[in-house]
């Protein structure tokens, strides 16, 4: 598939202090599409000195521009016509989303109904006044807590879902009044590009929003050291944000992390078997596992185990894979021949710390995908928690199998990670439910459910899984600071220095 036509996609790519230009001192580098390894595009990659340039036209914008203290009226009107732009291009962005990123048309679909709610809501969101009025005791003092904007945001995000996790950053922070820098992985940069162009579209006031798409070392890296950038927001891979959090910490600015998990699936023995089966393949398996909460870990009641892993291996085997533009196929390629090699490396792993391979563990054989980074969805059974691939994230369709046999011993397996960013749990008996839902340590938990979510609630992890939430109310707090306002409306000589 070739993308050069594609009118949301015209280069030249950087978006600075409102208008498109090109690099001064960065360059260009193609993007390669995971279904064939077929070159998509050419983008133009920020360096250095087009970063600088970045962050002076957000700083700019915030200190001498309008746009932090435009009425929250006028910021949710511009969310919304930018949320009506997304609809309006809505199989465009799908198509682009596919072709970077492999995913099928289906769930690019999907992300862009999720980004245009994401928009909406915060447009609603920002509309409510949260000011609080403290009683001090005294009354000729008026004391209020009022929210303001953060400042400029550098805002990085990942290749799993680029368009939505970018989204996720952008809809909050231009609805606080913050103005942003944005960074898209520089694996899969094209559905923020197409983002940008819409914003732009949309009437964004000049260097509210900046794009500078490049690679992590350069760019990233830019971003995290600048004095000039008030917060990090990262979702990625748990060292580098562990490196952008140490970097950001020499200028004591703000990060916002979301650094992915290795999420448990309990299931216990009075779950319903076909809805549990097809809660826990889809969980594993969506996206090829590329998902920070894909449900990776079964943890399963040992009196069904043989069982239900004997079906799942049925149904995993069963996965049509193949290229995301085509109907048929229930999930892409991975996203590119280097991150295929990891999670073969993991299998590897896998095989040698003794787990028993019980589907995939290979390539497809179909010699059509053989240029594409396909690998068929992969369930290890006999594993415990001391193997690195029940503990560490492989971002691949790599399913791990434990038993349990009492709610102790699945909560504690459950809790017996590092990570925490979400789990699942299946039981008929709700008392169960939620004693168990509530002793697990993750950020989100599902009750007979799996990987959903709604802009309304908060999104983010415990322990390795991150630093603060994204979505809900907390969204929003992330890109604000809070300031208590004072005012005595009866001055008077206080008299603690009297000369008398
Ligand atoms: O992500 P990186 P990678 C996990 C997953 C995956 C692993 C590595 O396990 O296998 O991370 O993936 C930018 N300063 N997740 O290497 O490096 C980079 O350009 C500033 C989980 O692709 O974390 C990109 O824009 N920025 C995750 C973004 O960080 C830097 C989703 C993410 O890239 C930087 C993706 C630096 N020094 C991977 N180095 C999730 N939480 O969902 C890189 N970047």
């Amino acid at each position: 598939m070739v993308l050069t036509d594609e009118p949301l996609l015209r280069s030249p790519g950087l978006y600075l202090d409102g208008c498109w230009v090109r690099p001064v001192d960065g360059g260009t580098r193609a993007v390669h599409d995971p279904a064939d390894g077929g070159v998509l595009t050419i983008v133009d990659e920020a360096g250095p000195a087009d970063v600088s340039t970045a962050i002076a036209a957000a700083r700019a914008a915030f200190a001498t521009g309008d746009w932090p203290a435009t009425p929250k009226a006028e910021r949710s009107a511009l969310l919304l016509r930018i949320a009506e732009l997304l609809d309006a291009h809505r199989d465009d962005l799908a198509r682009i989303e596919t072709a970077d990123t492999g995913k099928t048309l289906r769930e690019s679909h999907l992300d862009i109904d999720d980004v245009i709610a994401v928009f909406r809501y915060y447009a609603h969101l920002v509309t409510i006044d949260t000011d609080r009025l403290v009683d001090t005791g005294n009354p000729a003092v008026i004391s209020r807590v009022v929210h303001e904007p953060v400042g400029v945001c550098a805002l990085i995000a990942p290749w799993n879902y680029p368009l939505l996790q970018m989204s996720w950053k952008i809809a909050p922070a231009l609805a606080a009044g913050c103005t942003v820098v944005v960074k898209p992985s520089e694996v899969t940069p094209l559905s923020t590009i197409a983002l940008v162009r819409l914003i732009d579209r949309a009437g964004v006031p000049a260097g509210v929003v900046n794009l500078v798409p490049g690679s992590g070392e350069v760019v990233g890296a830019a971003l995290t050291d600048s004095p000039d950038v008030d917060l990090i927001s990262f979702t990625g891979g748990a060292s580098t944000g562990a490196e952008i959090a140490s970097r950001a910490a020499r200028h004591v600015t703000r990060v916002a992390l979301e650094l992915g998990g290795k999420n448990p699936h309990l299931v216990f023995a009075d779950a319903d078997p076909d809805s549990a089966v097809d809660a826990v393949l889809t969980g594993a398996f969506l996206h090829s596992g590329q998902v920070c909460s894909a449900g990776t870990r079964l943890i399963v009641h040992a009196s069904i185990a043989d069982e239900f892993v004997a079906e799942l291996a049925r149904r995993a085997a069963a996965i049509r894979v193949g290229p995301g533009r085509d109907p048929a196929s229930q999930t892409g390629p991975l996203v590119s021949p280097e991150h295929r090699a990891k999670v073969e490396a993991y299998v590897a792993l896998g095989l040698s710390e003794g787990a028993r391979l019980v589907a995939g563990g290979r390539r497809p054989d179909d010699p059509a995908l053989a240029a594409g980074s396909y690998y068929l969805p992969t369930i290890f059974d006999d594993c415990d928690r001391s193997m690195r691939i029940v503990q560490e994230e492989t971002f691949g369709p790599i399913l791990t199998v434990e038993r349990f046999t009492t709610e102790a011993q699945a909560v504690a397996l459950g809790n017996d990670t590092a990570y925490g960013l979400a789990a699942g749990v299946r039981t008929a008996d709700p008392a169960r439910g939620e004693r168990v839902v509530r002793a697990l340590r993750h950020g989100t938990v599902w009750l007979n459910d799996f990987g959903v979510y709604t802009p309304a609630a908060e999104w983010g992890g415990f322990g390795r899984s991150g630093i603060g939430r994204e979505l809900g109310p907390t969204g929003l707090a992330e890109y604000q600071e809070t300031k208590h306002l004072w005012h005595n409306t009866a001055p008077a000589v206080g008299g603690w220095f009297s000369t008398g």
